[in-house]
């Protein structure tokens, strides 16, 4: 999979991205990240990039020329690739939108700055605004960073088997149950009895059930978008009367 990506900052994608699985995926050409530097589609001296604002206000505009010189510039190598712009007033990115975006060859990202894009580049040439999450950003760039990271690790070949994308939490849609490594007393806390049992069945059951707690007290909304089994409803049911 290829993310090309329209930025005035190209170097902010290089540490994070030199790290862990998406490295390795990088290196291995599994992963294809090409930062585009928007100020090289300006034509003046100064490689101007905003301007003010019609109608007045503070801040300032990205301007529309080197941004459709730039879109139409990596249009021309993935011409089937959706144009994303990361904006506030975009959908809301989760696992479901990941997981389908992970289908696509190629995904040209717009990061804007400033005040945000001329709404004539989005009407022209976005398919789709993307936001992750309700917070003020200084720019598109971080949000280009979590989605490669989320999408990126669905590809094929970009994990190893051992913690392959179909077995993490998000895929169950539920939060994980708590984690305990050594040694077995930590500061005079022990670790769960059950953990220690040896009794597969059994741990198995204790994990399913913090889920569900945990889901419960801190992310409710979670179990409505999730498959339960009826066993995890009564669970669930007892749960809320006490
Ligand atoms: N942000 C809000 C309302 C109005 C503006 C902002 C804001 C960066 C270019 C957009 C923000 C959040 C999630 C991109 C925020 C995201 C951005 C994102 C983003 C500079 C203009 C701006 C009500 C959400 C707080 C600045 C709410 N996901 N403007 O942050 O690009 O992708």
């Amino acid at each position: 999979m290829k993310f090309h990506i329209i930025t005035i900052f190209p170097d902010y994608f290089d540490s994070p991205l030199s790290h862990g699985v998406i490295a390795k995926a990088i290196e291995a050409g599994t992963l294809q990240v090409e930062p585009v530097d928007l100020r090289d589609f300006t034509t003046d001296r100064h490689r101007t990039t905003d301007d003010r604002p019609y109608g007045g206000g503070a801040g300032m505009v990205m301007t529309p020329e080197p941004l459709a010189k730039a879109i139409s510039h990596v249009k021309a190598q993935a011409p089937d690739a959706p144009v994303i712009l990361f904006s506030p007033a975009g959908r809301l990115f989760d696992h479901k939108l990941a997981s389908s975006l992970s289908q696509q060859e190629e995904l040209i990202l717009i990061c804007g700055r400033y005040e945000g894009v001329d709404q004539r580049i989005i009407d022209k040439f976005v398919d789709m605004e993307i936001s992750i999450g309700d917070f003020v950003l200084t720019g598109g760039e971080p949000a280009a960073l979590v989605f490669i990271d989320a999408v990126g690790r669905l590809i094929p070949g970009v994990l190893g088997c051992k913690d392959s994308a179909t077995q993490d939490s998000f895929a169950t849609g539920l939060l994980e149950h708590p984690h305990y490594t050594r040694p077995r007393t930590f500061m005079g806390m022990e670790v769960p009895d059950v953990l220690l049992s040896g009794d597969h069945k059994k741990i198995e059951e204790w994990r399913r059930k913090k889920s569900l707690e945990t889901t419960l007290e801190r992310r409710p909304d979670l179990l409505d978008k999730t498959e339960l089994t009826e066993s995890d409803l009564e669970y669930l049911r007892n749960l809320k009367k006490s």
